[in-house]
């Protein structure tokens, strides 16, 4: 049976869903903010000190973003959020003149650190930049680790062959999907294109980019990723999957040919920006085998959607073996 088979056999005329929405999203928004705010979106998952930590973009009515954390015990409610900003645009850093946006979190064993890259918007374009905490309370600035237009980047938890890994996403005839490797997390090189925007009528025809960190697995790195259509009423921002061979993640295994979560609901369709999902973080409970992706809805506000670790394993198995670009 071929993947288009074992879609059509999943159900009747219905694609099967991977992601389940949460009945009571969003799960926040600018009202449940301390302070006043525009919109809180696209926000970075981990686990710190047993608990939940997202850590949001935050948009003010410049229109300028800064990270500020929000924690929970079930991930789901109860949300402790920062009275201020965490991580705000740093005056000693140009590059975040016009403000940060979209973190993604990984932990570092080897340091003890979490890593948080970062897009910080410089006057002159979108530049990837990386800080490292301990506790989310103090920051140690790396600074800016790629030129522009360079965003959505993340990196991966332990080195390859004595080389730390990062995925990103430069803007250059194309926006596709790199990664890149560096001896000591500044200085990055050996650049790779990993993932294509695939061009014409596909969902991730314009645009392709990460969405949360590399998850390990017994079958390889499952990534999240972004696709960008644009179409006459503007672009719609989906998510696709694929999977990276565990020791040598430089080789893409597999990559999903149909988008797998779009915008449906209303707050998805409609906000500041119209037909946009974007997570840039997943938390799975080992326990359960269940993942949880929290993601930007329509760039207004945070929702959340949880699938079953087997059964997206299941599905990206199911998936072509690409042609390594
Ligand atoms: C991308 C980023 C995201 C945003 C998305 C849709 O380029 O700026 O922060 O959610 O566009 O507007």
């Amino acid at each position: 049976m071929n993947h288009f088979e074992t879609r059509l056999k999943a159900s009747d005329n219905t694609y099967k869903e991977l992601f389940r929405r949460y009945q009571y999203n969003p799960i926040l928004t600018a009202k449940d903010w301390p302070y006043p705010v525009n919109s809180v979106l696209n926000p970075a998952a981990t686990i710190f000190n047993g608990k939940v930590l997202l850590l949001a973009r935050v948009e003010d009515r410049r229109g300028f973003s800064h990270l500020t954390k929000a924690v929970s015990d079930d991930g789901i409610s109860n949300w402790v959020i920062d009275r201020t900003p965490t991580l705000a645009p740093d005056p000693d850093h140009p590059e975040e003149a016009w403000g940060i946006e979209d973190p993604r979190i990984t932990y570092i064993d080897e340091l003890g650190k979490y890593a948080i890259t970062y897009t910080a918007y410089s006057e002159s374009g979108a530049v990837v930049s990386m800080a490292l905490t301990e506790d989310f309370e103090n920051f140690e600035r790396i600074g800016p680790i790629m030129p522009p237009e360079d965003k959505d980047a993340t990196i991966f938890p332990y080195k390859f062959d004595d080389r730390w890994l990062l995925i990103h996403r430069p803007i250059e005839r194309g926006a596709n999907i790199w990664i890149s490797a560096s001896n000591n997390l500044k200085y990055w090189g050996d650049h790779k294109i990993l993932i294509n925007s695939r061009g014409g009528s596909w969902w991730d025809g314009t645009k392709v980019g990460i969405c949360a960190q590399p998850l390990e697995t017994s079958e390889g790195w499952l990534l999240l990723y972004h696709g960008v259509r644009n179409t006459a009423s503007g672009a719609t921002y989906r998510l696709g999957l694929a999977l990276l061979d565990l020791k040598n993640p430089l080789k893409v295994l597999r990559r999903s040919d149909e988008w797998i979560f779009g915008p449906r609901e209303e707050y998805e369709k409609q906000g500041d920006v119209q037909d946009v999902v974007f997570p840039c973080g997943w938390i799975l409970d080992k326990s359960t085998g269940k993942i949880r992706m929290y993601y930007g809805a329509a760039d207004t506000c945070i929702a959340l959607a949880a699938a079953s670790l087997d059964e997206l394993l299941e599905y990206i198995l199911n998936c072509p073996e690409p042609e390594n670009p």
